[in-house]
């Protein structure tokens, strides 16, 4: 059975703005803000968190297997809120955001948010060497991988206006 409603992934280092998108898009399209993060938490998908960057150690198995019982995949309508992209299988997927962010911003983003040593170096470096825009464009055929800047809030909206006409141009071509 065709989807209705297409899925979405939104992701990016941590701090790019993620959520900010992810929570904006959901109110002005109807489509429903998947937190991958919240999910491997509350259902503890995870063995603990990695001690030296404090990040969670996640059962990938544990989650697709949940996201799979949800019918993600034929109920459509989700946006994938997470900082990885390449577990999610190329069937489920629409569209892949990766957020970008400039370093100085992000930086002040993250030492705001309390990260510092090695959690702040990985996650500057892995913005830095773009890992995840290199992970989206391995797993997902390169047309539906955009690449968009979040530095600004004018970014943000601009980022918005661009991803809600996609999804209006996705439910015209999958009509009927
Ligand atoms: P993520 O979900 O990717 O970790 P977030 O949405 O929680 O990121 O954003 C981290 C912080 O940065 C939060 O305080 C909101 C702010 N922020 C995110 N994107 C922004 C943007 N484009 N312009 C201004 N502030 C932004």
């Amino acid at each position: 059975m065709a989807r209705k409603n297409p899925n979405i992934v939104i992701t990016g280092t941590p701090g790019v703005g993620k959520t900010t998108h992810a929570e904006q898009l959901a109110r002005a399209t109807g489509l429903k803000h998947v937190s991958v993060n919240q999910i491997v938490k509350d259902e503890g998908f995870h063995e603990g968190k990695d001690e030296e960057t404090g990040s969670w150690i996640v059962d990938e198995d544990k989650l697709l297997d949940y996201l799979e019982e949800r019918n993600i995949s034929e109920e459509g309508g989700s946006i994938l809120d997470w900082h990885a992209c390449d577990l999610f299988p190329e069937r489920w997927i629409d569209l892949v955001v990766v957020l970008r962010c400039d370093s100085t911003v992000l930086y002040d983003r993250l030492t705001a948010r309390g990260y510092k040593d090695k959690k702040l170096d990985e996650n500057m470096d892995s913005e830095i060497m773009q890992v995840l825009l290199d992970e989206a464009r391995e797993a997902y055929k390169e047309e539906i991988v955009v690449e968009l800047r979040s530095d600004s809030a004018d970014d943000v909206e601009g980022n918005l206006e661009r991803i809600e006409q996609w999804v209006e141009n996705w439910k015209k071509d999958h009509e009927g």
